[in-house]
């Protein structure tokens, strides 16, 4: 691994805000791969900051000074990540974190990158209730709805999303697709979900796949 790299998930560890946008933007001109930026220096970061967090080496004040600083590395990285650009409108989807969920950093990633392929985005944000998800598809009849947990007590909201479309005949209309660090593809498969992206570029893919 590149010295800047080990750096940059040094520096987002520590919430060092300024010194992250600094990295970021030196990989950029270094000719790094926005998406090897992210996966390889961002994102372990904030794996390892959740692995400390949960061991109690760290606190809540330390995880969200890191979660700042992955945010405004990803703000920097935001022009460079689409890989494709296009002008042509490819399908409408509804994103959204799940009810009791704040976590959002990582479906921010999979807004953008989809919205810079041509995806028309609907970002609904965060804690967004099962019954906002139903009412945002009816009003705008999007192709694909893409919901993001971050926990397990909130990724249960998944199927209830799932299910409320069900009871009004929606389901058939819309593509669901579902991501966030605790969901697996079985969890995926058992809710009936039509995709699952482990991160952003497997989103991509799958709904590449799913609008064919
Ligand atoms: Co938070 N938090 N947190 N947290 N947090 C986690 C998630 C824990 C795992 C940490 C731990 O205990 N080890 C844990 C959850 C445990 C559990 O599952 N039960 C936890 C907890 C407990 C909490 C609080 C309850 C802490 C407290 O208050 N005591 C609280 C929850 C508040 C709430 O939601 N009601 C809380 C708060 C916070 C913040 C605010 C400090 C901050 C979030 C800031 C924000 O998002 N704006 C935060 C953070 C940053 C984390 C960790 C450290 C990182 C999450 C992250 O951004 N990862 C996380 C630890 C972890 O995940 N390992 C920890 C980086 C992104 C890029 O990855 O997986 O989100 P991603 O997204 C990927 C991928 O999954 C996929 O593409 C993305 C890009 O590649 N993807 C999708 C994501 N969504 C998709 C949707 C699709 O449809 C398709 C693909």
């Amino acid at each position: 691994m590149s010295d800047i790299i080990e750096n940059l998930g040094d520096e987002v560890q520590r919430g060092e805000i300024e010194k992250v946008k600094e990295l970021v933007k030196t990989a950029v001109d270094q000719g790094l791969a926005p998406m090897e930026i992210l996966e390889n220096g961002l994102r372990p970061a904030m794996e390892e900051i959740g692995r400390k967090f949960g061991s109690l080496e760290i606190f809540l004040p330390e995880m969200m000074n890191a979660a700042d600083a992955m945010s405004a590395g990803v703000e920097i990285l935001k022009p460079y990540l689409a890989s494709e650009k296009s002008e042509a409108q490819k399908g409408l989807i509804i994103l959204g974190t799940v009810q009791g969920d704040v976590h959002d950093i990582g479906k921010n990633i999979v807004g953008v990158m989809l919205g810079s392929l041509g995806y028309k985005i609907v970002d609904l944000g965060y804690d967004v209730p099962v019954l906002t998800f139903v009412d945002r598809v009816i009003e705008l009849e999007p192709d694909i709805v893409g919901m993001s947990a971050l926990m397990t007590s909130t990724m249960v909201h998944m199927p209830r999303v799932i299910n409320a479309l069900k009871e009004r005949d929606l389901r058939k209309k819309v593509k669901v697709i579902v991501g966030g660090a605790p969901v697996l593809p079985e969890w995926a498969l058992e809710i009936e979900a039509d995709g699952y992206g482990e991160n952003a570029a497997e989103a991509i893919n799958v709904v590449k796949e799913l609008l064919q």
